[in-house]
C-alpha cells in the first residue's frame, strides 16, 4: 500500500478538536481583567501591552479579520504613515519603514499590520472574532463591568428571524477601541451617562497629540483609545497616519494597568 503523507485522522476528530478548543477558551474568558472592543491598531497595541504583563485580555472583533484600518492605510494604497516618534513603535515591532520626509515614515500596510497582530498574539491576548459588541454590563453607580455580545451574522439577518438573545462576558475593565464609531461610549450616551461630541474636520498636526492626550478613563470602568477618543471628545480627525493609534493604545494600557493595580 502507498505510504500516506498525513497522519490518519478523520472528520470527527477535526470537529471535536475545534469545538473543544473553542469551548475551553470561551469558558475561561467569560471572566477577564480587560475586554478590548475593536481589533484595529489602537486595540491591538493596548492588548499587546497588557497581555505581555500577564494581564488576562480578550479582544472582541466584529469582523473575521483583525487590524481595522491598519491593513490598507491611506486611500486603498497599502501604505501606512507615522509621524515621529511613531517610528520607535515600528522598530519595537520589527516593522521595516522608510523616511519619506523629515519626521514622516512610511511602511507597508500588510507587513505592519501582520506584525502588530502577531505581536499581540505572542504576548498572550485572546480574540473573539465575528463577535459584535451589543451592550454593556453596568453595576453599582453605573460602573462598567463587562460586555454583551452576539455573533456578527446575527445582526445581518432580518429582524423577524433573529430572536437570538446575546450572551455576556464579565471584566474588570472595558476598552473602547472601535474607531470612529465609538460604539461602546455611544451605548453610555444612549442611557444619558455621557455626551459625545463627534469627531471634527481633519487637522493631522493637532489631532495626533490630542488623541493621545485624551486617551484614558471616560467613565468608571471604561477606557477609550484610538479614533474613538476623537469621537468622544470632538477632536479633529487625522486621516491615514497611525502614530497616534499606536501611542494611544500604549497609553490606554498604562491607564488600565494603574486601575487594575
Ligand atoms: O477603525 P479602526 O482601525 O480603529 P482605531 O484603532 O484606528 C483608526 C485608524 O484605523 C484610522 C484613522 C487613524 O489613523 O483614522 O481610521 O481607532 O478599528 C476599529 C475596529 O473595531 C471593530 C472594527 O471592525 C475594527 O476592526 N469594531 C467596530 N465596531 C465594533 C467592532 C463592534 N460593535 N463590535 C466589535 N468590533
Amino acid at each position: 500500500m502507498k505510504k500516506r503523507i498525513f497522519t490518519p485522522v478523520g472528520e470527527k476528530e477535526v470537529t471535536r478538536a475545534i469545538v473543544s478548543s473553542f469551548l475551553k477558551q470561551f469558558t475561561e474568558y467569560v471572566e477577564s481583567d480587560c475586554i478590548i472592543v475593536g481589533g484595529g491598531p489602537s486595540g491591538l497595541m493596548a492588548g499587546r501591552e497588557l497581555a505581555k504583563e500577564g494581564i488576562k485580555v480578550l479582544i472582541v472583533e466584529r469582523n473575521n479579520y483583525l487590524g481595522g484600518g491598519f491593513w490598507i492605510g491611506g486611500y486603498l494604497m497599502n501604505k501606512v504613515t507615522v509621524r515621529g516618534p511613531g517610528e520607535k513603535v515600528l522598530e519595537e515591532l520589527d516593522i521595516p519603514y522608510e523616511e519619506a520626509t523629515k519626521g514622516l515614515y512610511v511602511a507597508d500596510g500588510p507587513h505592519a499590520c501582520s506584525k502588530l497582530i502577531a505581536s499581540c498574539c505572542d504576548a498572550g491576548a485572546k480574540f473573539a472574532n465575528m463577535t459584535i459588541f451589543d451592550d454593556l454590563i453596568l453595576r453599582e453607580e453605573n460602573r462598567v463591568a463587562g460586555v454583551v455580545i452576539n455573533w456578527t451574522p446575527i445582526s445581518a439577518l432580518p429582524r423577524e428571524i433573529t430572536c437570538v438573545d446575546p450572551v455576556a462576558l464579565e471584566s474588570k475593565l472595558v476598552i473602547d477601541a472601535t474607531g470612529h464609531d465609538a460604539c461602546v461610549v455611544r451605548k453610555l450616551e444612549e442611557r444619558g451617562l455621557i455626551k459625545t461630541r463627534g469627531f471634527g474636520a481633519m487637522w493631522v498636526e493637532r489631532s495626533e497629540d490630542l488623541v493621545v492626550e485624551h486617551t484614558g478613563e471616560a467613565h468608571p470602568g471604561l477606557i477609550v483609545t484610538g479614533m474613538a477618543v476623537a469621537t468622544t471628545y470632538g477632536l479633529p480627525r487625522m486621516g491615514p497616519t497611525f502614530g497616534a493609534m499606536l501611542l494611544s493604545g500604549k497609553r490606554a494600557a498604562e491607564v488600565a494597568k494603574k486601575l487594575l493595580r
